[in-house]
């Protein structure tokens, strides 16, 4: 397929942006990658951006990496990979660390690495019919783009053991039980739902959600002693932004507050 394999669209406050290679179910070759990075580097730049959401054209949300890109002839060796490096980790990285919320709505199958990235999304909400799979031991690879990180902290170690090791499809209503992801709804309304997500956003305080990004990520690894004092400093700084006093104000006048999602001081 020809064109771009990243579709951005402009919205007020938020960005959507679309897996575009639908004929291989949105799966990854390297040009979609560099599209996809760059999208996301002008979407953060922009300081007017507070939130994204990612989702798929087509039946499919993503499935992962483009086999036939990795396709070798009889005899022939495969090139070293460089993939896991150059791309699908910086992606998981920048998804977990983006200044605001990223909403995947998971038109469609997520597979190998393409469940992965939804699963690295802040919230993740998927069409009934949509199913996520670990395929990568169907073909002899190991789960990557967060997947061994994120399933047993997700769904615990019996179900992520059972997933990565099976590899089948778990549909979105079992996700949804499991706690895989945040809500499975018809597949007609997926992509309406997360816009409302992201149209809440786009009046939230965005920078307190930033901080809350940050005290969640850090949590994995903190000990209750470090996460304590993590939220301490965390919501020290949150304190001091604009949007905690129209907070409070909005509060006690009993109206809507107006948050402007800026840093800075009060
Ligand atoms: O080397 C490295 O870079 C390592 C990195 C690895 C990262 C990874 O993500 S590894 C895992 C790669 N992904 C997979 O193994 C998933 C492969 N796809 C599937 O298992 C199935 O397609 C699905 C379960 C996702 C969906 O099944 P179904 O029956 O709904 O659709 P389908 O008929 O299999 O696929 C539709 C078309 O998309 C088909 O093409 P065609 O026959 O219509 O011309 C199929 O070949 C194509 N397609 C689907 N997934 C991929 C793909 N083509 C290339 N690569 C794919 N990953």
């Amino acid at each position: 397929m020809s064109g771009p394999s990243i579709l951005v669209e402009r919205r007020a406050g938020y960005r959507v942006v679309t897996l575009n290679r639908p004929d291989r179910l949105n799966a990854f070759n390297d040009a979609m990658h560099v599209e996809l990075r760059r999208a996301i580097e002008e979407i953060e730049a922009d300081e007017t951006c507070r939130a994204l959401m990612i989702t798929g054209a087509g039946r499919g949300f993503c499935a992962g990496q483009d086999l036939a890109d990795r396709l070798v002839k009889p005899g022939e060796k495969l090139a070293p990979s460089t993939s896991l490096a150059q791309h699908y980790n910086p992606l998981v990285r920048k998804l977990r660390a983006l200044p605001f919320p990223v909403i995947a709505a998971v038109n469609g199958v997520a597979a190998g690495a393409g469940c992965n990235i939804a699963l690295a999304c802040d919230i993740v909400m998927a069409a009934r019919s949509a199913s996520f799979v670990q395929s990568f031991s169907r073909i002899g690879l190991i789960p990557d783009s967060g997947g061994t990180w994120f399933l047993p902290r997700l769904v615990g170690d019996a179900r992520a053991r059972g997933l990565a090791l099976l590899a089948e499809p778990l549909p979105a209503d079992k996700a949804e039980q499991w706690g895989l992801i945040w809500k499975c709804v018809d597949d007609t309304s997926v992509v309406a739902e997360a816009r409302k997500l992201c149209e809440h956003f786009a009046s939230a305080p965005t920078h307190g959600l930033a901080l809350i990004k940050r005290a969640l990520n850090a949590s994995t690894t903190n000990t209750l002693d470090a996460q304590l004092d993590l939220e301490r400093d965390l919501q020290g700084i949150a304190r001091e932004m604009p949007d905690y006093i129209e907070g409070v104000r909005a509060f006690m006048e009993k109206r809507k507050a107006n948050f402007t999602g800026r840093k800075g001081t009060a």
